[in-house]
């Protein structure tokens, strides 16, 4: 077993455990709610195309080679140490709002293959935000424990998250974890309700336990594996989760999406919809950790 990383912590193996692969529930959509439901994910392995993963992934890097972050062969992936972005990048939000409107992303993202996933989960016509959490993440980066909830549900709580793998990415990369039974944890679910993130500016998303404080204390695993390009993890809004840290000797950059749907017919979040969201905090893009040079430090989000 590879040495696991969480917020400075080595995971103990007993304190692990693999995402269980429901590829096989693919067409099904009654099994697929009901999957969900009972266990507060679907992790759907090499579920799109893994040519169509790696050219987002070669232009995606190719863009942060521009400015002197990745070195070449950009699909490598691997960080340079240095980042000449702010010089040659008028306004940073701009940036990565054009670096997240590459076609090959949107085809990952908000092609036929994941909504159709997605209508199946629903059990009826979707649509996907049109504002998009890519995250780029080099060595020492990792996610704090949280839930969706506070950032996605102004409009409806009918909200799901999902989660791509935008190249092979092991443990070693600090790839996405959840907290396993977390959707069925009634307090949480209590303290999460009417949270809105960008309102209630008094608390953070970010949870205070680090995720092996947690998981021993509620006496549960950190669920996670090694992705492979073009995997799916869904997950509701109040399943916990994060990042592990990326601790790559290789200095290889942790690369994913997630993006959210929701019913067609639900009302929309304005703040993540339309050519030009405001994200979150209303600055658009530029609210993103993917919006700062890979040489600046950041957690959660
Ligand atoms: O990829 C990460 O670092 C965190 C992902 C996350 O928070 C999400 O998908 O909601």
């Amino acid at each position: 077993m590879p040495t696991i990383v969480a917020q400075g912590e080595t995971i103990p193996a007993e304190r692990l455990a693999s995402f269980e692969d429901h590829s096989a529930l693919r067409g099904d959509a009654a099994a697929l709610q009901a999957q969900l439901a009972d266990g507060g994910y679907l992790y759907m392995r090499e579920f799109l195309p893994r040519d169509d993963v790696l050219a987002a992934r070669a232009d995606i890097f190719g863009r942060l080679a521009e400015v002197g972050e990745i070195l070449p062969p950009v699909g490598d992936g691997i960080y340079s140490g240095a980042s000449r972005r702010k010089e040659q990048v008028a306004d940073l939000g701009a940036f990565w709002k054009s670096v997240c409107e590459t076609w090959s992303l949107r085809r990952i993202t908000h092609g036929p293959r994941l909504y159709g996933l997605m209508s199946a989960v629903f059990g009826e016509p979707v649509r996907a935000q049109d504002y998009l959490f890519l995250r780029p993440a080099n060595r020492g980066k990792s996610t704090n424990l949280h839930c969706d909830y506070g950032f996605f549900t102004r409009t409806t709580e009918s909200v799901l998250t999902a989660w791509i793998a935008l190249g092979d990415i092991p443990v070693s990369e600090g790839p996405l974890f959840v907290v396993e039974g977390s959707h069925r944890f009634d307090d949480i679910v209590a303290s999460q309700k009417g949270f809105d993130v960008a309102r209630d500016t008094h608390r953070t998303a970010a949870f205070n336990a680090t995720p092996l404080q947690f998981v021993e204390e509620r006496g549960t695993r950190l669920l996670t594996r090694d992705f492979a390009a073009g995997d799916v993890v869904i997950f509701p809004m109040f399943t916990l989760h994060g990042s592990l840290q990326n601790v790559s000797e290789q200095n290889r950059v942790r690369l994913s999406v997630d993006v959210r749907y929701q019913r067609l017919d639900d009302a929309v979040d304005e703040r993540y919809f339309g050519p030009s969201p405001t994200g979150t905090t209303g600055i658009g893009y530029g609210e993103l950790v993917g919006a700062k040079p890979l040489t600046e430090a950041w957690h959660i989000r």
